[in-house]
C-alpha cells in the first residue's frame, strides 16, 4: 500500500457529511423542509445581489452554499471523547477551542472538531460541536453513580469503526474501499435509537436532574442532535419558518444584523417530541417521549481579535442586562432593540474594525501593487494608495452564550438552571487526550502569514 492509494481525509469528511445529511433528512423530515427553505432564500439573495454572487464565486464554491456547516453531539465519558477525537482525525477534523457551558446552566464542556486551514475548509467545512457531560455537576450522588455505571457499559462505536480507525492510524490513511466502509460504520454511532437503555423510572430521575443528562445517558449512542446549513439571510429564514410549518426559537443568537457581519448568528427550530420506549424491570416495553433533535441555521462574519471579542462580550452582556430574551418570544422586539442599541458602540466599517484591531484580516497586493517593483511606503499608506487590499477572515468557531441559547431552547424552555461557573480546560484536555487549538492563535497566524507574503512580494521598504 502506498500513500497515493489513500483517499484524502478531506474527501472522507465530505462523504461523511453527505451521508450524515441524508440520514438526518430521512430521520427528521422537518430538517429537509428547513434545508429547502434555506436553499430558496439563498437563491433569492444571490439573484438580488450580483456583487455577492461574484464575491462568493471567487472565494467559495457557489454550488455548495446551502450545505451543512456543522452538527452537534453530546458524549458521556472521557473514553468516548478521546475515541471520537481519533475518529474525527481520520476525516481531518481536529479539536479547536474550549467552551464552558456550565455558567449558562448546561452541565457540559465542549470543543469543535473541524478542519483547520483555509484550503481544507473550502473543500468541505463540516465540523461537529462536541460536548462532554459533566457528571461532576450532578449533585445527587446516587444518581451520579448510577449514570456513570450506565455510561461505562455502553459501546457507542461499532467494532468495524474501531478497527478502521486503528488501521488508518497504523497506515497513515485509508484506501477507497476502507474509506467507504469507515463512513458507513462511523455513521452508525450518530443514529437515532428509539429504544432507551434505561427504565422509565431512571429516565424520569435523570430528566429531573437536568434534561441534558437524560439525553446523554438514556440512549445507546450520541445521536446527532442537529445539522446546520449556512444561510445568506438568517432573518429571512427565521421569519419564514412558521410559514413552512416549523417553529423557530424566539431570537436569533449572537450579534445583531449589521452591514459588516461579525462572528456568528444562529437560530434553530425547536426540538421535536419523539416517541421512545423504555424497558422495565419485568422486561416489557413502555412507551414515552423524548425531545432532542432539531435543525439550525447559521450566518458567519469576521473573526474577532481578543480585543474585538472582549468588546463583543461586553456589548452582548449590556444588551442582555437591559432585556433578557424570554423563551416564549414575548419580548423579542424589545431584546432586538436593546441589542442594536448596545452594538452601536461596535464600528460597522471594515477599515475601522481593522484599524481598531478588532478583527482579523488577510492582506494581499492589488493588481496595481503587483505591478510595482518596490513599494516605497508603509502598509497603511500602501492601503490608502490602493496597492494593498484587506479582506475579513471568516469566524469558523462557536460562541458559548449562543450555544447555551441553542441548547436551552431545545431542552425545553423551562430548563434554565444555575450551576457554579467551573471552566476546566485542563480536565477537558485530559479527557480528550490532546490539547485543543487556540482559535485566536490560529486566526492571528493566518493574518500574519498573509502580511508576510504581502510585504515580501511587494518589496516593501520596511520588509
Ligand atoms: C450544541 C449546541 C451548540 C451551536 O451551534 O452553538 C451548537 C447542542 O445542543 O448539543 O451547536
Ligand atoms: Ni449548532
Amino acid at each position: 500500500m502506498t500513500q497515493s492509494d489513500f483517499i484524502t481525509s478531506d474527501s472522507i469528511r465530505s462523504d461523511f457529511s453527505a451521508a450524515m445529511s441524508a440520514m438526518y433528512r430521512d430521520e427528521v423530515p422537518a430538517y429537509g423542509t428547513l434545508m429547502r427553505l434555506v436553499a430558496r432564500v439563498n437563491e433569492e439573495v444571490l439573484a438580488a445581489d450580483p456583487e455577492m454572487r461574484e464575491r462568493l464565486a471567487v472565494t467559495d464554491s457557489l454550488e455548495r452554499i446551502s450545505e451543512e456547516r456543522h452538527g452537534a453531539i453530546r458524549l458521556g465519558t472521557a473514553q468516548e471523547l478521546s475515541t471520537m477525537r481519533r475518529v474525527f482525525a481520520v476525516m481531518g477534523m481536529h479539536p479547536v477551542g474550549y467552551y464552558d457551558l456550565s455558567t449558562a446552566g448546561v452541565p457540559v464542556h465542549s470543543t469543535a472538531f473541524r478542519p483547520v486551514g483555509d484550503a481544507r475548509l473550502k473543500i468541505n467545512p463540516f465540523r461537529v460541536f462536541t460536548s462532554l457531560l459533566r457528571l461532576d455537576l450532578i449533585k445527587d450522588e446516587v444518581l451520579r453513580n448510577e449514570a456513570a455505571d450506565v455510561l461505562s457499559k455502553r459501546k457507542i462505536f461499532t467494532d468495524g469503526a474501531l478497527a478502521l480507525v486503528e488501521k488508518a492510524e497504523r497506515q497513515g490513511g485509508l484506501d477507497r474501499q476502507d474509506a467507504e466502509r469507515f463512513v458507513e460504520e462511523v455513521l452508525q454511532t450518530f443514529r437515532w435509537h428509539d429504544k432507551a437503555i434505561v427504565s422509565a423510572d431512571m429516565y424520569e430521575r435523570l430528566h429531573n436532574a437536568h434534561r441534558l443528562i437524560a439525553d446523554v445517558v438514556s440512549f445507546k449512542g450520541p445521536h446527532i442532535n442537529h445539522l446546520t446549513p449556512r444561510t445568506l439571510d438568517i432573518d429571512q429564514v427565521q421569519e419564514r419558518m412558521p410559514g413552512e410549518g416549523i417553529a423557530p426559537k424566539a431570537i436569533v443568537e449572537g450579534p445583531p444584523a449589521r452591514r459588516c457581519p461579525i462572528l456568528l448568528r444562529q437560530t434553530s427550530f425547536k426540538a421535536l417530541e419523539e416517541a421512545v420506549s423504555f424497558r422495565d424491570a419485568g422486561g416489557s416495553w413502555r412507551s414515552g417521549s423524548h425531545t432532542a433533535r432539531f435543525g439550525e441555521i447559521e450566518q458567519r462574519g469576521i473573526a474577532l481579535t481578543p480585543k474585538g471579542r472582549a468588546l463583543y462580550d461586553r456589548l452582548l452582556n449590556e444588551a442582555r442586562q437591559r432585556c433578557r430574551p424570554a423563551a416564549d418570544g414575548s419580548n423579542t422586539s424589545e431584546y432586538e432593540a436593546a441589542l442594536a442599541e448596545a452594538f452601536r458602540a461596535f464600528p460597522d466599517d471594515w477599515n475601522a474594525i481593522r484599524r481598531h484591531g478588532l478583527g482579523y484580516f488577510t492582506y494581499s497586493l492589488t493588481a496595481e501593487g503587483q505591478r510595482r517593483k518596490r513599494i516605497d511606503m508603509d502598509l497603511e499608506a500602501a492601503i490608502d494608495a490602493g496597492l494593498v487590499r484587506f479582506d475579513p477572515i471568516v469566524y469558523e468557531d462557536f460562541l458559548p452564550v449562543s450555544a447555551a441559547g441553542i441548547f436551552q431552547s431545545n431542552l425545553g424552555d423551562d430548563a434554565t438552571q444555575e450551576f457554579v461557573a467551573s471552566p476546566n480546560q485542563k480536565m477537558f484536555e485530559r479527557e480528550l487526550g490532546a490539547t485543543v487549538l487556540d482559535e485566536f492563535t490560529h486566526y492571528a497566524g493566518i493574518m500574519r502569514a498573509s502580511l508576510d507574503r504581502c510585504l515580501r512580494h511587494g518589496g516593501f521598504a520596511a520588509a
